[in-house]
């Protein structure tokens, strides 16, 4: 259910408890949504394994490492959360992108939408640029449109909600709810949220749904699996049938269908430079990661040499 210094918030179908770590952890570390197998010892309830997962929601770890940081597992639905009065296109697009490699199907919420005026144009608007994906409006603070999001969530379904902080995913799943049963705070004078919420956590809803909060986060570098960028831009990659080239990069080839179709259109445009924007980070994501895998390598070979020449096997 949630992460605890040393331990995890467990649930085991009545009760709620708290499951420590063995002294030998077990092989894959627990994440929020995790399906694990606990064991009581003297009293002490542990955590000895991590049963395999359905789906894992993950990015690119922020900082400096390129390596991937699992969100959540075992999630059905992720709700993509962007507030009605300042939509972000290209984050949608890298959250989405994040969500078609997960194994979870994407549900689009546009938050806060008493904010506007037409909260359906701002739907249309985000279809626009999430092809393939259902998109939801709704108003925490009036309880407009909370159906549309119940409607994913069937006894046993498991949402999480991603985006930004301040966009009201606390607020969401309290209006659920139908209690407060997450702090929620207002937004600072600058419009920015203040990162609230502090942690994954699982909240089981009267009705047999489960809800899982997210920290708002400020960057997300997805986590891309073998699907890439299809799923996100189904629209390119339909087009790229038509290009002379199967490997076309829709750069400069002749013959290149997407090119064309961009020439003619602004919507389409747009689209490519998405799209050539995301391919650059995931490439520079990748050789990142490649680096590092080498240094270890290296690291390794190194560690390795000096065992040998402190045990005087071979001569310095
Ligand atoms: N007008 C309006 N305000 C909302 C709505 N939902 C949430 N808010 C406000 O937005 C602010 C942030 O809401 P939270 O639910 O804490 O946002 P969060 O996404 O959980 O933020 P973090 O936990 O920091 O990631 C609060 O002041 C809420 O009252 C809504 O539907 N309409
Ligand atoms: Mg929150
Ligand atoms: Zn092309």
């Amino acid at each position: 259910m949630r992460q605890e210094s040393g331990a995890w918030l467990v649930h085991d179908g009545s009760h709620e408890l708290l499951a420590r770590a063995l002294s030998r952890r077990p092989s894959v570390t627990p994440v929020t949504g995790d399906w694990v197998l606990i064991g009581d010892d003297g009293g002490t309830c542990y955590v000895h394994a991590v049963l395999p997962r359905t789906s894992t929601l993950s990015r690119n770890e922020a900082g400096r490492r390129s390596d991937e940081q699992v969100l959540a597992a075992n999630v059905d639905v992720v709700g993509i959360c962007t507030p009605a009065d300042d939509v972000n296109p290209r984050r949608l697009e890298r959250e989405l992108t994040a969500v078609w490699s997960s194994g979870a199907a994407p549900l689009v919420v546009v938050t806060k939408a008493d904010l506007v005026e037409d909260p359906w144009r701002v739907v249309g608007d985000v279809e626009a640029v999430c092809l393939g994906a259902d998109v939801a409006a709704v108003s925490s603070l009036d309880g407009e449109g909370l159906e549309s999001v119940t409607a994913r969530l069937g006894k046993g379904t498991t949402m999480a909600l991603i985006g930004p902080s301040g966009v009201g995913k606390s607020s969401l799943i309290n209006a659920l709810a139908g209690s407060p049963v997450l702090a929620t705070a207002e937004i600072r004078g600058d419009g920015k949220g203040r990162h609230t919420t502090t942690s994954r956590q699982l909240v089981v809803l009267p009705d047999g749904g489960l809800l899982l909060d997210t920290p708002g986060m400020r960057e997300f570098a997805p986590w891309v699996g073998e699907e890439g960028l299809a799923g996100t831009f189904a629209d390119i990659d339909e087009m790229a049938a038509g290009c002379r080239f199967s490997d076309c990069r829709h750069e400069s080839e002749p013959g290149c269908a997407v090119v064309i179709a961009a020439s003619g259109d602004e919507v389409v445009a747009q689209r490519l430079a998405s799209w050539r924007a995301l391919q650059r980070e995931l490439a520079w994501l990748e050789r990142r990661h490649d680096a590092r895998l080498r240094q270890q390598e290296r690291r390794k070979w190194t560690a390795l040499t000096k065992q040998i020449r402190a045990e005087g096997r071979i001569r310095p």
